[in-house]
């Protein structure tokens, strides 16, 4: 398991030095034979393509997702409240490891299935209000490699990362307070890619409401 710990250099921004993006990221994390059991997984998920509003307009994600989780663990991810389905058995295992080797903690998953490289995820943070506070995201990728763009809020320094098959990206509180992140087009990417993303959720937060 190679370790590697990547950052920006400090940027100064008038009078304030901008920290580097606070992530891990872990090359060759699982074995061929744990990728895949989970891409063999993979294909029983019930993957569902939702409709979302931006700007007013309705249209399908580019990109197909399943959320799995401990109950009570409901998640409003894009506008979207998404139900929690109960863990597959692979899933919950790789749960378990990164339990396991980091103490990282996680009530959820969020399944993100990318067809091919026509498929993305735009500019966005996880800091949706029921991620537990002080929490770090745990970002698994299976399949085909794709490039993954961090950028700072203010600044806009971008980081640029090709992530392949098996490499586990942490990113640590507090880097979704100050960056975003993104996973662009690559028209050249012809395979599908899996990412599974670990998160910790305040329990019953929206089963309260
Ligand atoms: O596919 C990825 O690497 C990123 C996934 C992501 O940003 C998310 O699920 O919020």
């Amino acid at each position: 398991m190679k370790q590697v710990k990547i950052g920006f250099d400090d940027v100064q921004l008038a009078n304030t030095v901008v920290k580097p993006a606070p992530y891990t990221l872990i090359r060759s994390y699982l074995t061929n034979e744990q990728q895949q059991a989970l891409i063999e997984e993979a294909k029983q998920y019930p993957l569902a393509r939702p409709a979302v509003t931006v700007y007013g307009k309705r249209h399908l994600i580019p990109r197909s997702q399943a959320w799995f989780a401990d109950k009570d663990c409901d998640y409003l991810y894009s506008g979207l409240l998404i139900k929690a389905l109960p863990w597959p058995q692979y899933a919950a295992k790789l749960r378990q490891k990164l339990q396991r080797d980091f103490s990282f903690v996680s009530n959820g998953v969020l399944v993100n299935l990318y067809q091919d490289g026509t498929e993305s995820m735009g500019w966005h943070s996880d800091d949706e209000k029921e991620i537990a506070a002080g929490s770090d995201i745990a970002s698994l990728t299976l399949g085909a490699s794709r490039d993954f763009f961090i950028r700072h809020k203010v600044t806009k320094e971008k980081v640029v990362l090709t992530l392949n098959s098996g490499d586990l990206l942490i990113m640590h509180w507090p880097m979704q307070s100050n960056f975003e992140h993104s996973v662009p087009k690559r028209l050249r990417v012809k395979q599908p890619r899996l990412n599974y993303t670990f998160r910790q959720l305040i329990v019953g937060f929206h089963q309260a409401k």
